[in-house]
């Protein structure tokens, strides 16, 4: 820690007494609970709310020392549980550029929130500030939001009696109730000195979004009536003040928009119950809604980074899934097809890449790959795609649980913007892969984002949505939760699709696989929930069950239940 060089050496020194008494009485305030081990996980910090509190006391110390180690850059920090039943809560921080929390800091969240007394918080928030180099004279700037949870309002007074044990360096911004990825987008406005990303606030959001779908509509419009399943959640808000500003170009109807009945958060509803089951939501189903031919609906999950789509089988009725995979394939065909079409010259020559995980149905990566476009897989958790599709010029990214965004590298942007088309149509696509770029989250995936993303491709393409599931189809799969003594003895590698430990379980999984017509499978331990994760796909619904019941039992061999 250094001093700033106005104060003498004695000031400095009862300034930073003064700053640990302050910390010290906070921290009172919040003692952590005693059995309790926290983890800033993949998703920060998930847990039961009312063992929260003292964590976001430390959160706050944590996003403070952060702005101050990078000079005051705004940091974010996001109150949710995301797809958690309503009793969960959690926290997230957000880096400067909108993206996820530095992994090295992960380590020092977990650390300064499993301290077990007062005495200990102040040590390691001491070593923390000294090994981490950060002047603490430095001014701190954070952007604040939660979720529409009841425990949100005693989380964020915790969280700000974190930021009030430094007065008046702190500077902050309480966005209140609103989605993950719109505290992302602020967080990123707010930091880009160019002022082109954006005005820094929920009206600049919804304001920058409206004009890029305008932009690409053009005069399509209006769509054909859009249902929105918003998981009784913050979505609902957001879509709302959305649509205000948007007009009548897309007629959209929010479904599960109860965010104050109790225990209605998620439940049997949103992007994670259908993806999960494979099914309507029973609220949608009773409406009907979906009966009438060609008719498309959408859920988000409860912090609405998460959208899937789906429509009902025109003659058989049935349910159709369509997820992250298959919004990832039609995005990039279309992307890909609008730069062919822009026709940049050599140099300026852009490639569309895809990202995706391990449990990307192997139909969806077959397509991709079979028409050339490159296909990167990567370990589970939104950082790791992130940073993998900014290695393409446009990087599509999405997990199959409808978690993803398309990134713009800064060159591709000035390449579209510098090129000087040939023809009326390249002109075009270059105004419309600018308005993409304009339309579609930066920072993070967004389901308010990634809807009209995916409204916009289906009416350039002028498609329905049996016309958009036409491209391929699914491999039957199953994903189970096993329960296992110690989820850490499972290590997975290369992305996750082969496991390192226990020794010698890969090869009986590799056995097991080939029993089966196109089986695949993969185990890995999560990285949110006490549990193992194995996913099987194969040719049929029966080899899909089968393998994953084998490789199941194989699991619970290694771990000693069998
Ligand atoms: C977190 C991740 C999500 C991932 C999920 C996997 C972020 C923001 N979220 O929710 O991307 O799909 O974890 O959970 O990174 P699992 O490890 O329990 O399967
Ligand atoms: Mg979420």
């Amino acid at each position: 820690m250094s001093s700033s060089p106005t104060k003498s050496p004695k000031d400095a020194a009862h300034e930073h007494a003064l700053l640990l008494n302050s910390i010290a009485e906070g921290a009172n305030e919040y003692p952590k609970p005693e059995h309790v081990n926290f983890t800033y996980g993949t998703a920060g910090f998930r847990t039961l709310a009312t063992k929260l509190p003292p964590v976001l006391f430390r959160v706050g110390l944590l996003a403070v020392l952060r702005s101050k180690r990078l000079e005051g850059a705004t940091i974010g920090v996001m109150v949710t549980a995301s797809h958690n039943p309503e009793p969960d809560n959690g926290v997230k921080l957000v880096d400067p550029s909108g993206e996820m929390l530095d992994p090295t800091w992960e380590a020092h969240a977990t650390a300064l929130s499993n301290c077990p007394t007062t005495e200990s918080l102040i040590s390691t928030f001491t070593t923390l500030a000294t090994h981490l180099r950060v002047d603490l004279h430095q001014p701190a700037n954070i952007v604040y939001a939660r979720d529409t949870r009841p425990s949100g309002p005693d989380l964020i007074k915790a969280l700000e009696r974190g930021f009030s044990v430094f007065g008046e360096s702190v500077k902050l911004n309480d966005l209140g109730i609103t989605t993950t990825p719109i505290l992302h987008y602020v967080v990123k406005a707010t930091n880009d000195r160019t002022g082109e990303y954006g005005t820094p606030n929920i009206k600049g959001y919804n304001e920058k979004m409206s004009k890029a779908f305008k932009t690409l509509i053009g005069n399509r419009g209006p769509l054909a009536p859009l249902y929105v399943d918003c998981a009784n959640g913050v979505g609902a808000n957001a879509l709302s003040d959305f649509t205000a500003t948007l007009g009548e170009i897309l007629p959209v109807h929010p479904l599960n928009t109860a965010t104050t009945t109790q225990g209605a958060l998620n439940h049997q509803c949103g992007a994670d119950f259908v993806k999960t089951k494979q099914a309507l939501p029973p609220s949608i189903q009773q409406s009907g809604v979906l009966a009438k031919p060609n008719t498309r609906a959408c859920s988000f999950d409860g912090d609405a980074d998460r959208i899937v789509f789906y429509y009902q089988h025109e003659t058989k009725g049935t349910f159709r899934l369509l997820d992250g995979d298959k919004i990832a394939v039609m995005v990039a065909m279309f992307l890909g097809d609008l730069v062919v079409k822009a026709k940049l010259d050599e140099e300026h020559k852009l490639q569309v890449g895809v990202v995706q995980t391990a449990y990307a149905n192997g139909s969806s990566t077959k397509y991709l790959t079979s028409r050339n476009i490159p296909v990167t897989c990567v370990p589970t958790g939104v950082k790791h795609l992130h940073h993998a599709a900014q290695r393409y010029d446009i990087g599509v990214y999405f997990e199959a649980n409808g978690h993803g965004t398309v990134l713009f590298a800064d060159h591709a942007i000035k390449a579209l913007k510098s090129a000087s088309p040939q023809s009326p149509d390249s002109a075009n696509a270059i105004k419309n892969l600018l308005a993409f770029s304009e339309l579609i989250n930066q920072a993070v995936g967004d389901a308010l984002s990634d809807m009209l993303l995916v409204e916009a491709v289906l009416a350039h393409r002028g498609w329905g949505a049996s016309e958009w599931d036409a491209g391929y189809e699914d491999l039957p799969n199953r994903l189970v939760k096993v329960e296992v003594p110690d989820r850490n003895i499972f290590v997975a590698v290369d992305a996750e699709r082969k496991l390192q430990y226990p020794l010698g379980l890969q090869d009986k999984i590799e056995d097991a696989m080939k029993k089966y017509d196109m089986g695949r499978s993969f185990v890995r331990p999560s990285g949110t929930e006490d549990c193992v994760r194995v996913y099987a796909e194969a040719k049929t619904t029966t080899e899909a069950e089968n393998l994953a019941i084998a490789v199941t039992d194989l699991v619970k061999m290694a771990s000693g239940q069998i």
